[in-house]
């Protein structure tokens, strides 16, 4: 069969915060003996028509409508079309509408199975993937990438899961509790074939999941002489010695999920322990003296959400120096404890935001209790627009106070540069085509 495997964007349009991404590069690899063809519509455009017996898509709750725009023109020249990635794990009724059959949660021997089905012509609606299955047979094919513009950047997995299950984010429902991790053999074996000028950035949702994991991790990457980034929850700050651990290993980057300073609003998103690493003041100095970049995230929309609360954040993160930034409003996903509590509320606006053509990229989804919807969405993308103004991003990089080389300074104003064009030309557009 012919496979063409296609990574939407949330509308018809190109970005240039386009990454590899592994899910493609691991349904390639497990495609054989089929021929595949691969489009990422972040980096080009989707053809009418391709020459391909199955269509397959990765679709996230953003990226659904225009999903379903391309499978409806797909399915209209008699393809066959296929789904999976998290929203239709969430909903795969809703994905049914426009696919002949959704692989739910991971794709591993599930889609080899839908393949051989295909073929056969006896295609069944679901395949039900075992998130508890051991990642002893991880394979990607990166080969697909290969002349598609993407930032220089390595994506990369060594787990899948948290061990955390905070109210707004579905992760904790697409793994369940548990965390898996990949052999390590496997990864060092995958390390050796990264091109080195390529920051590598490990996509697991919390690279701090398992402190003997990581120590296993870090001893397997540091010859390696790679560098890395990834994301970690805020009480890896508390521990100096891994601290030290991961910058001696090449780590020079955090995503780290600061939410909020309202101590209200952590408990309200079952994320108290936010605050057992201290003061966030004293975890961006923790990492930046070890000359760690970090990209902190902040949410706004909690009960205890005020115009002050989100100017304030703003305060702290340029004050902080933090390299890079985001301010969002809370975005209920499915499958999120957040979004069914919303609803039974009945505090949705668009209680299916990601089908709604009114809804556009940064609206606010439901009513916060302590501003109102318009305030909530003006002060994110102002708090976004200030910190991304050209000023800030003069000084924050002048005036950091890590220790990076100019290499890694350059990399930081690129990333600004980026995140500035990102956050205006992804504001207030619909999504789809
Ligand atoms: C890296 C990343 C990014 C990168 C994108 C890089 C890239 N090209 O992939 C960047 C930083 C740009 C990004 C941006 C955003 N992201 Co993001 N991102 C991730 C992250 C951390 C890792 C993705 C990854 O590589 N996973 C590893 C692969 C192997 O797993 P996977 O994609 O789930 O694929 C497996 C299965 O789902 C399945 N599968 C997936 N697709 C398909 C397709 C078929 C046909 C089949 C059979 C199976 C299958 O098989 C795979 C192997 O088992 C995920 C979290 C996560 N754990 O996945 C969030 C995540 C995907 N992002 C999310 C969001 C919300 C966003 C943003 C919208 C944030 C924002 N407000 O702007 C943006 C915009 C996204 C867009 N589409 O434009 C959410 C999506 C939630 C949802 N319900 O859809 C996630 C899940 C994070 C979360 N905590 O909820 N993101
Ligand atoms: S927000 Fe981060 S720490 Fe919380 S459950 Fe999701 S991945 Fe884990």
């Amino acid at each position: 069969m012919k496979i063409a495997l296609i990574q939407p964007n949330m509308g018809d349009y190109r970005s240039s915060d386009a990454m590899s991404p592994l899910a493609m590069g691991i349904l390639a690899a497990r495609s054989s003996p089929h021929r595949v063809v691969f489009y990422d519509e972040k980096v080009e455009t989707i053809p009418e028509t391709i020459d391909a017996d199955l269509v397959a898509f990765s679709v996230e709750t953003f990226t659904a409508r225009r999903a379903y725009q391309l499978a409806d023109r797909f399915r209209r020249q008699g393809k066959h079309v296929v789904m999976g990635g998290h929203h239709p794990t969430f909903l795969p009724d809703e994905a049914l509408e426009h696919a002949d059959a959704v692989v739910t949660g991971d794709a591993e021997g599930r889609w080899e199975q839908l393949l051989s089905d295909a073929e056969a012509g006896r295609l069944a609606r679901i395949y039900q993937g075992n998130n508890d299955a051991p990642l002893d047979d991880y394979r990607i094919d990166r080969s697909i990438f290969a002349g598609k513009s993407y930032a220089p950047m390595e994506l990369i997995q060594y787990g899948r899961g948290c061990r955390f299950a905070c109210e707004f984010c579905s992760i904790h429902g697409f793994y369940g509790a548990k965390v898996r991790f990949r052999p390590l053999a496997d990864l060092r074996r995958e390390l050796e074939t990264v091109d080195p000028r390529r920051l590598l950035f490990f996509v697991d949702d919390n690279l701090f999941n398992n402190e003997q994991h990581l120590d296993a991790l870090l001893a397997v990457i540091k010859p390696s002489g790679l560098r890395w980034s990834c994301q970690v929850s805020i009480d890896l700050a508390r521990n100096g010695a891994t601290l030290d651990r991961m910058a001696d290993a090449g780590c020079r980057y955090v995503l780290i999920g600061f939410e909020s300073l309202e101590p209200g609003n952590l408990q309200q998103m079952k994320k108290n322990w936010n605050k057992v690493a201290g003061g966030y003041m004293e975890v961006a100095r923790a990492i930046h003296q070890r000359g760690i970049g970090i990209y902190g995230t902040f949410v706004f929309g909690y009960d205890h959400d005020t115009p002050d609360t989100i100017r304030r954040s703003l305060d702290f993160a340029l004050e902080a120096r933090l390299e890079i930034s985001n301010f969002n409003p809370l975005t209920p996903t499915p499958g999120s404890g957040l979004y069914k509590r919303l609803q039974d509320e009945r505090r949705l606006l668009f209680p299916k935001w990601w089908l709604d053509p009114d809804y556009q990229y940064g609206d606010p989804i439901f009513a916060p209790r302590a501003m109102t919807p318009e305030a909530l969405a003006e002060g994110c993308f102002e708090a976004k627009r200030q910190f991304y103004a050209w000023s800030s991003i003069a000084r924050r990089i002048l005036d950091s106070d890590t220790r990076f080389s100019w290499f890694g300074v350059s990399r930081v104003a690129i990333a600004n540069l980026i995140s500035r064009r990102e956050v205006h030309r992804k504001q207030g557009r619909a999504l789809g085509g």
